[in-house]
């Protein structure tokens, strides 16, 4: 067989990287019978030193209610929500809340509950994370966006379900973390 030549010499050369920076997408889709919660939460991270900063737009939220909100472990979605595993908890943890620094949290309890949803079922927020990293072994991708119809209790119920969920009740919206190009229209600024 002979063997073919790549034609390198008169191709351009790949583009350099823009930056060193990491971005992450979940999309969460919209179900017409469930009216499931829909929408996007990016994540962006300018280097492997620096916090992820965490933007969140969503829709189809029970108004008033503050929707607990986790990243979980898989982003495996073949039973919809309820093949994504627990909390992401590389660090073996118990279940906690960013809120107390000197107390321990799964790196997926993140800020644990979004503000409560407008009338209209929507809730726009961004804010940062010092657990989360799209670096390294226990970077963020292949984990998932999960929404639960309840609040999280931050570890606070006093029982070992508590400890472990926050026992926030029933998954209604997710989707797995992917990596994504950098956008800044996703940038929602609440
Ligand atoms: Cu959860
Ligand atoms: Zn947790």
């Amino acid at each position: 067989m002979q063997r073919r030549r790549r034609p390198s010499r008169n191709c351009p050369p790949p583009a350099p990287r823009e930056n060193h920076g990491r971005f992450a997408l979940a999309l969460l889709q919209a179900d017409n019978d469930t009216k499931r919660v829909h929408g996007c939460v990016y994540f962006e991270q300018a280097d492997v030193t620096r916090e992820t900063r965490v933007y969140v737009s969503l829709q189809g939220l029970t108004p008033g209610v503050s929707h607990a909100f986790h990243i979980h472990e898989y982003g495996d979605a073949r039973r919809c929500c309820e093949s994504m595993g627990g909390h992401f908890n590389p660090n073996g943890k118990l279940h906690g809340s960013q809120t107390w620094h000197d107390v321990e949290r799964h790196a997926g309890d993140l800020i644990n509950n979004l503000p409560p949803a407008g009338s209209d079922g929507a809730v726009q927020l961004a804010f940062t994370d010092p657990l989360i990293t799209l670096f390294g072994d226990d970077c963020i991708y292949g984990c998932s966006i999960v929404v639960h119809q309840g609040t999280d209790d931050l570890g606070l119920g006093g029982t070992c379900e508590s400890l472990k969920t926050g026992s926030a009740g029933k998954r209604i919206g997710c989707a797995p973390i992917v990596r994504c190009k950098r956008d800044d229209s996703l940038r929602v600024i609440a």
